[in-house]
């Protein structure tokens, strides 16, 4: 199977761009950013040297500010879009491959499964890596972005908005993850970070496409306002039951499981397909790479580390416990949206 995901670097198709209005569009775009990107608000990267605050989040200042910029000026949504939209390390991986099993399930058979020699990643387009290039993708279209709620253009939420499918995990097990993951990536030369440092810059909101908490809001407010465009889940429901989970995503998705199906064991088929245990073990996953940017490469194996509920804790004091705890109620505190302690 090919690979979904296009070339993300952004200069090289305003370059190679033919058509006149897009290139003018793409040049403007570009200026924009080339003007913007000085006067932002500098934080401490966790991969790159430098985050940048752009429109209340953070964001690195090539990639992810690039992204966002390029969507919220050129991605032409359809009514018919699922997009699954995660704050990084929260669970996309594994979204992403339940997703593309439930909705592809007559299409292949699971010992043949394009997820047996692809990596979750590499099966649908991530929305942030130049949205231009989805133009030419057929309906209807499963993309995947980091990228706020409020952050995304009106045409991909209001109206004849696109569907969303949103995970959320206790942000101790983000942190953490996050952490580890983000240290793999980190260039050579410049030293790793320490879990103090990341935690610090956690709670203050520091993090790529942070504050994680107002991800997460966002997403949630969606979810109560229109439970027919946004889809509310949480990693830990997902481990506990994932059939469950998976018969809500299949009805929200316009692909209800038939009785036959949930009789014949189809749900489970697709349950241990995605499972951490089946994942991690393929030889795609442990050996090959996904290539991001011309920039950013990196070992599928990364995106499979533990895949537990909880493991954060193990890693973090209970000073640092108990902070973490007490700004997620403050932050959550109304909303109706809890995790666990
Ligand atoms: P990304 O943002 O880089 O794509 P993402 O997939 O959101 O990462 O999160 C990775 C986490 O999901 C890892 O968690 P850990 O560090 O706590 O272990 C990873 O192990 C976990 N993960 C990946 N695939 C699965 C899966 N199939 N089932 C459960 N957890 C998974």
């Amino acid at each position: 199977m090919d690979s979904f995901l296009p070339s993300p670097d952004c200069d090289t198709i305003s370059k190679t761009d033919n058509g006149q209005i897009d290139s003018h569009l793409i040049q403007k775009t570009n200026e924009g950013y080339r003007e913007i990107l000085p006067n932002l608000p500098r934080g401490k990267g966790w991969m790159t040297e430098h985050l940048v605050q752009y429109q209340g989040v953070w964001l690195t200042p090539n990639f992810a500010l690039k992204g966002l910029m390029w969507v919220q000026d050129h991605f032409k949504p359809r009514s018919t879009d699922i997009c699954l939209a995660t704050f990084p390390k929260t669970g996309t991986t594994w979204l992403k491959a339940l997703t593309f099993a439930t909705v592809n399930r007559t299409r292949y058979g699971f010992t043949d499964h394009p997820l047996l020699t692809t990596v979750p990643h590499g099966c649908l387009p991530f929305l942030e890596a130049c949205p231009k290039d989805l133009d030419g993708f057929p309906s209807p279209r499963l993309l995947s972005t980091h990228i706020p709620y409020t952050l995304l253009p009106n045409s991909m939420t209001v109206n004849q908005s696109c569907r969303f499918v949103y995970i959320c995990r206790d942000p101790k097990d983000v942190l953490v993850s996050k952490w580890l993951f983000m240290n793999k990536l980190r260039p050579k030369e410049l030293a790793p970070i320490s879990l103090e440092e990341a935690f610090e810059l956690f709670c203050q909101g520091i993090s790529h496409y942070g504050p994680y908490w107002d991800h997460v809001l966002g997403y949630w407010k969606a979810s109560l306002e229109t439970p027919e465009k946004v889809l509310f889940l949480k990693y830990e429901e997902l481990k506990e039951e994932p059939s469950v989970v998976v018969k809500r995503l299949g009805e929200f998705l316009g692909h209800p499981f038939s009785l036959e199906e949930v009789s014949k064991g189809v749900v489970e088929e697709i349950v241990k397909l995605c499972s951490f245990e089946n994942l991690s073990n393929l030889e795609v996953n442990k050996s090959s790479v996904l290539k991001l940017s011309t920039q950013i490469i990196i070992d599928n194996r990364h995106f499979f580390r533990k895949g537990k509920v909880g493991d954060g804790k193990s890693y973090l004091t209970d000073e640092m416990i108990k902070r973490i705890n007490e700004i997620t109620s403050e932050k959550l505190l109304g909303s109706g949206l809890v995790f666990g302690s």
